[in-house]
C-alpha cells in the first residue's frame, strides 16, 4: 500500500486509478490509505458540471481541458452517471469525447457507475475527489447528470456548480422544476451554435434578476459552441471570479464545512442501517414483531423502545 500512496504522490496515473479503486469497493484499510492521503498538500479548485442528458458537457470538459493544459494546469475529470444501473453505454460515449487526452500525462479521466446506492456513490465520488486532490491536481471536474434532487448530491461536494442546458433542453422554468436551478453559481448555454440560444440566456438572465439580490454572487450566464472551441475561455474566466469570490467572502470556507457535515451524517446514516439491517434479522426483534401481529403493540411504540435500548446497549458496549 506504501507503494499506491507513492504512486499518488508522483502523479502515477496507475496508481491513482488503483486507489480510486480500492475505495470504491469499500475495503477495510481503505480509512488507513485515506488518512495517509490526507497528509499531502491539497490544493485543487473543484467544480461540477451539471445539466441535463445530451447537453454538451463531455463535450464541453473536453475543450476546458485543453484550455486548462495550455495554461499548464493538471486537470482531473470524474464523470459519474447515477441514473442508470447499465451505465457502460453513455460513460463510454463521455470517454470517447475526451479520448484525446487519453495520452497525456497531466489529465487523468474516471468514470463512476451506480454501483450500489446513490448515497453510496457520493460518497465514492466525494473519495475520489480526494485521491486527485491528494495527487496534485489543480483541476477536478465532477461531470453528472442532473436531472433530479438526489443526483445533486453529487454536486454538494465541489466549489462551483455550472449548469448547462442547451437551446433545445426545453425551456428554462422546466429545468427549474427538477431543482437544478438553485445549486448553480454559472450558467452555461451551451451549443450555442443553435437557434434560440439567445432567448435563453434573456430567460436565464432575468431568472437570475428575479431570484437574486446584488449583494451576494450573482450567477453569471455563458454561451458556449465546443465544437468550435467557443466561449470556453470566458467561461474559464467565469469559473475563476467565481472562485475569487468564494475565497474573499468566506463562502469556500463556510461552503467546504457544510460539505463534511453533510458527509458525516450521511456515513452515520450509512453505518446506522448496515446495523439496523443486521439487528432485524436477530431473534429478539422477530419475537417483538409478534406483539404487532397480535395487536398488542404499534410499530411506533416497538420503533422508540428499540432505539432507545439500542442507542443504550451501544453506549455501554463503548461504541
Ligand atoms: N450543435 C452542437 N452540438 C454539440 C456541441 N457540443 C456538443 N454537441 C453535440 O451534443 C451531443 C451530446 O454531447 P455530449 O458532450 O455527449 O453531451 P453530455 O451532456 O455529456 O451527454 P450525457 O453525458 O449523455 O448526458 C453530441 O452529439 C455532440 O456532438 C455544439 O457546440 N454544437
Ligand atoms: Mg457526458
Amino acid at each position: 500500500m506504501k507503494d499506491w500512496i507513492e504512486g499518488v504522490k508522483n502523479q502515477e496515473r496507475r496508481a491513482i486509478a488503483r486507489v480510486i479503486t480500492f475505495l470504491e469497493n469499500d475495503h477495510s484499510d481503505a480509512e488507513f490509505l485515506l488518512q495517509e492521503l490526507e497528509r499531502l498538500e491539497k490544493k485543487a479548485y473543484v467544480i461540477g458540471i451539471t445539466g441535463p442528458p445530451g447537453a454538451g458537457k463531455s463535450t464541453l470538459i473536453d475543450c476546458l481541458i485543453t484550455t486548462l493544459r495550455a495554461k499548464g494546469l493538471r486537470v482531473g475529470v470524474i464523470v459519474v452517471d447515477p441514473t442508470s444501473p447499465f451505465t457502460g453505454g453513455a460513460i463510454l460515449g463521455d470517454r470517447v469525447r475526451m479520448v484525446r487526452h487519453a495520452l497525456d500525462e497531466g489529465v487523468f479521466i474516471r468514470s463512476m457507475g451506480s454501483r450500489g446506492s446513490l448515497g453510496g456513490l457520493s460518497r465514492a465520488t466525494k473519495d475520489a475527489v480526494r485521491v486527485l486532490d491528494a495527487a496534485g491536481f489543480d483541476v477536478i471536474i465532477v461531470e453528472t447528470v442532473g436531472v433530479g434532487q438526489s443526483e445533486l448530491e453529487i454536486m454538494h461536494l465541489v466549489d462551483s456548480v455550472a449548469l448547462v442546458v442547451h437551446p433545445h433542453s426545453g425551456d428554462v422554468v422546466q429545468v427549474f422544476k427538477a431543482g437544478v436551478m438553485e445549486i448553480a453559481d454559472l450558467y452555461v448555454v451551451n451549443k450555442a451554435d443553435i437557434s434560440g440560444a439567445a432567448k435563453m440566456v434573456a430567460e436565464i438572465e432575468q431568472y437570475v434578476h428575479l431570484t437574486h439580490d446584488h449583494s451576494e454572487w450573482n450567477p453569471t450566464v455563458s454561451q458556449t459552441i465546443p465544437i468550435q472551441g467557443k466561449g470556453i475561455v470566458e467561461l474559464w474566466e467565469q469559473f475563476q471570479h467565481h472562485r475569487v469570490f468564494l475565497q474573499e467572502s468566506g463562502e469556500g470556507i463556510r461552503r467546504r464545512k457544510e460539505q463534511t457535515v453533510r458527509e458525516v451524517k450521511e456515513r452515520i446514516n450509512a453505518e446506522f442501517d448496515a446495523y439496523l439491517q443486521q439487528c432485524t434479522q436477530e431473534p429478539a426483534f422477530q419475537e417483538q414483531m409478534e406483539e404487532i401481529w397480535h395487536g398488542k403493540k404499534l410499530p411506533h411504540q416497538l420503533a422508540r423502545e428499540w432505539i432507545k435500548s439500542h442507542l443504550i446497549r451501544q453506549d455501554r458496549e463503548g461504541m
